[in-house]
């Protein structure tokens, strides 16, 4: 990790990459989607983290361009995938700057008309944090949004301090429960977590929600995130975000 987080120059956005990681569906053990990860492929440091220079793009602004080419990046590619008989569904993250834009809803418009994928192929993925600083004007956005079919999922759970009543009021769709909840395991007591995940995946049954599990490294955070129920999981040990050229292989792999 970087100490010093980086500037982006402006003309750099052609340097920038996306790899993919793997959405796993538990019953199946099927990809169901992919996460679109943004790199940065820098001429002398060579491939730089998002969190080494998406900090400093949120505060200039300059993520809303960089989200903006994501977009239409990634929807391209679910729509070539899916031509080649593989469709996935496409998560993409979504700043909380991008997120309170006006911009947004025409971003999300302009990436689907053009690349043509099925607008329930993609997910927004939004933080706790970024619908709690306004929760009115993220109803709002969120309704536009899902009228146009396209699907929404709060990252990051249980990282953020959010109204859960607040939360759940608004048209979401999916739930991915923070890593640091399956991290914990290996501390405390990993009845405890069991119990923690157990009740985070009842209330989501509940209100209709899907849920993912983050942060899957090892047989037994398989084993925990499959016994509380959970219906999707994401982590190093069913695929690491990889670049799209080996995405194709990597899901017949597993099918
Ligand atoms: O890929 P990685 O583990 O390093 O991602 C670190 C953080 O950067 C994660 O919190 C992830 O949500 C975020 N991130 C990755 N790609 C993007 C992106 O394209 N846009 C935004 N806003 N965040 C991203
Ligand atoms: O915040 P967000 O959920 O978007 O973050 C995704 C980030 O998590 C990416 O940076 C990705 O590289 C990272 N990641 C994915 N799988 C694992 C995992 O199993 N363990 C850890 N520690 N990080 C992971
Ligand atoms: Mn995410
Ligand atoms: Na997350």
């Amino acid at each position: 990790r970087l100490e010093v987080a980086t500037r982006l120059r402006g003309d750099a956005i052609d340097q920038l990459v996306v790899h993919y990681q793997p959405v796993v569906r538990l019953d199946t053990g099927a990809v169901e989607g992919v996460e679109a990860l943004v790199r940065w492929q820098h001429p002398e440091r060579g491939l730089l983290p998002p969190d080494s220079f998406l900090s400093v793009a949120e505060e200039t602004g300059q993520v809303i361009p960089i989200t903006r080419w994501l977009l239409r990046e990634t929807t391209r590619k679910a729509a070539e995938w899916a031509a080649q008989g593989l469709p996935l569904r496409m998560s993409v993250n979504v700043s909380a700057r991008h997120f309170s834009a006006e911009t947004l809803v025409r971003d999300v418009r302009v990436a689907l008309r053009d690349s043509g994928l099925p607008p329930d192929q993609l997910v927004l993925e939004l933080t706790e944090t970024s619908v709690a600083e306004d929760p009115t004007r993220a109803e709002d956005q969120l309704t536009v949004l899902r009228s146009f079919g396209v699907r929404v999922a709060i990252d990051d759970f249980g990282t953020g301090w959010s109204s859960l009543a607040q939360l759940f009021s608004l048209p979401i769709g999916t739930l991915k429960i923070d890593r640091s909840l399956l991290n914990a395991a290996e501390r405390a007591v990993a009845g405890e977590t069991g119990a923690v995940l157990t009740a985070i995946v009842e209330l989501t049954r509940t209100l209709g929600i899907r849920s993912v599990a983050e942060g899957v490294e090892t047989p037994e955070h398989l084993r925990m995130v499959r016994e509380a129920g959970c219906d999707l999981a994401q982590g190093w040990l069913l695929g690491q975000p990889m670049p799209a050229e080996e995405i194709p292989r990597f899901v017949r792999s597993v099918q």
